[in-house]
């Protein structure tokens, strides 16, 4: 048998490859790719011989054979230059990405990018039914192959398919703009089980199936061509015994201490670390920072705010806005409050290893998650996790999956400024006794609902379903 004909009994389907290349001299070689998705996959995937994930390796064009990294076995899908114009950074992030995130900039909508999208679907979708053993389970990420599960139930009835989509499913007003919206919700329904990250999000999804095929849900459940699809929230968690590992190791901690003297040892280090998208709220909190600063209420002699930036899709609309608002921000407070040679606010717009990012949540007395909408945050995750004395404040927004878990955090509406001032005031003077039962309700949360148990979750779900 050659490893094109092997068929798998379970076959992960996402955008990603879980791996990605790196330059090692003249050579190139695949390396697993840091993230959350990845350490939740893990435990189910790597060394289990019957297990493959098909995905874009990412590079464009790039159409290699099978590979194996890390226990993972890998199935390349090739997406070329031009789909990846049009299908990822057109329909996937121009189209989708802002609708599901409550059109926080305009949707743009393109039949050239819609067509692109369904041959990429399409092409993922004959790769996994290629590689299925019969009666395999199936589980496909996220919203760039919404698609796939109905494509994949008419030439795989056989299969169990389960869906998960890590962003907000909109409310019903948002999602009945899309053109194509009646496509979209028969491509889900093809899903034996579909996971959002909160019951909200299983709300509307269902909310959207009723006003668009007039099906009515009972619960969760809904009956359709004679079959079931079932809804439900899956929040996603955190590696928490990986970032155990990362706290307890002394070169992080010897990093740690050594981030907070470059600082100047301030008496309270504020934080932010998110991708650089316009859903994050970064310029939020870069507002309500400059007030706090200009009213007094926070100093310049015992405040600083460090916001790690890391790069993101630049070449989709709205990135280089928002990076243009965030930088220019920065500008601003430092041009107008900071001291030769000390910046109020240190702005990496870099990605960072995993290592550093533990070293800044440990120095993070405040920790400022301020989304406009997000699907989880695992940031808000990550941070609490890298907590272990109970100490530093959570300040949290509203329209995050997290706060719906962590409500013991400082919660705040990212469009109400005087509010989060408020709590970026109180959370910079709190006395940590009072934040410690906070922190440790929202420790014990993390650690009980981890990436490893979210899996474990759903595909136990997927495996009871009818
Ligand atoms: C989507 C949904 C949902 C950040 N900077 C660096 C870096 N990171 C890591 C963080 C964290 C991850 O990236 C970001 O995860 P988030 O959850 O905050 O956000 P999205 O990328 O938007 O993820 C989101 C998630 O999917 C999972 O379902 O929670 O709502 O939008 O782990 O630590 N990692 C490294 N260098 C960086 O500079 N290595």
């Amino acid at each position: 048998m050659t490893a094109e004909d092997q068929k798998w009994s379970f076959v992960v389907a996402a955008n990603r490859l879980p791996v990605r290349r790196v330059r090692e001299g003249d050579a190139a070689k695949w390396v697993p790719s840091p993230g959350g998705l990845v350490s939740a996959m893990r435990p189910v995937m790597s060394g289990n011989p019957n297990a493959v994930w098909a995905g874009w390796p990412g590079v464009p064009g790039l159409g290699a054979e099978p590979f194996d990294v890390d226990g993972f076995q890998c199935h390349p899908v090739s997406v070329s230059q031009g789909e990846l114009q049009l299908f990822y950074e057109g329909f996937s992030n121009a189209t989708l990405w802002p609708l599901f995130h409550d059109a926080l900039v305009p949707p743009e909508y393109h039949r050239t990018w819609w067509d692109a999208y369904r041959t990429v679907n399409q092409r993922y979708a004959d790769t996994v039914a290629d590689l299925a053993a019969p009666g395999a389970a199936v589980w496909i990420h996220d919203y760039h192959l919404l698609l796939v599960p109905g494509l994949l139930r008419k030439v795989r009835p056989d299969l169990r398919i389960g869906f998960f989509l890590h962003i907000p499913f909109p409310a019903r007003e948002l999602y009945i703009r899309l053109p194509w919206r009646t496509e979209i919700i028969d491509g889900l329904l093809g899903a034996d089980l579909i996971g959002l990250q909160t019951p909200l999000g299983a709300d509307n999804f269902c909310r959207a199936v009723t006003r668009i095929t007039g099906i009515k849900t009972t619960g969760k459940t809904i009956h359709h061509n004679g079959r079931t699809t079932q809804v439900g929230a899956f929040p996603i968690g955190i590696d928490t015994e990986r970032i155990a590992g990362l706290v307890a190791d002394p070169a992080v901690q010897a990093r740690a201490v050594e981030i907070r003297q470059s600082l100047g040892s301030p008496a309270t280090v504020l934080l932010g670390v998110d991708r650089l998208d316009y859903t994050k709220g970064i310029e939020v909190r870069l507002r309500a920072f400059r007030e706090l600063l200009a009213e007094r209420r926070l100093s310049v002699d015992d405040c600083v705010l460090v916001q790690i930036a890391e790069p993101s899709r630049s070449q989709v609309t709205g990135y280089a806005e928002v990076r243009r608002e965030v930088e220019q921000l920065v500008g601003d407070v430092n041009g107008n409050f900071g001291v030769m040679g000390r910046p109020v606010v240190h702005y990496l717009h870099q990605s960072h290893p995993i290592e550093e990012l533990v070293a800044m949540y440990l120095i993070a007395d405040v920790m400022l998650v301020t989304p406009l909408r997000d699907g989880m945050n695992l940031v808000a995750k990550e941070y609490v996790a890298c907590r272990p004395d109970n100490t530093g404040v959570l300040v949290l927004s509203e329209f995050t999956g997290a706060a719906q878990e962590l409500r013991a955090a400082e919660l705040i509406n990212p469009h109400d400024i005087e509010g989060l001032k408020s709590a970026m005031e109180a959370a910079a003077h709190r006395p940590s006794a009072e934040a410690g039962a906070a922190m440790r309700t929202m420790r014990r949360l993390v650690r009980s609902n981890t990436a490893q148990r979210w899996a474990e979750r759903f595909l136990a779900r997927l495996e009871a379903s009818p």
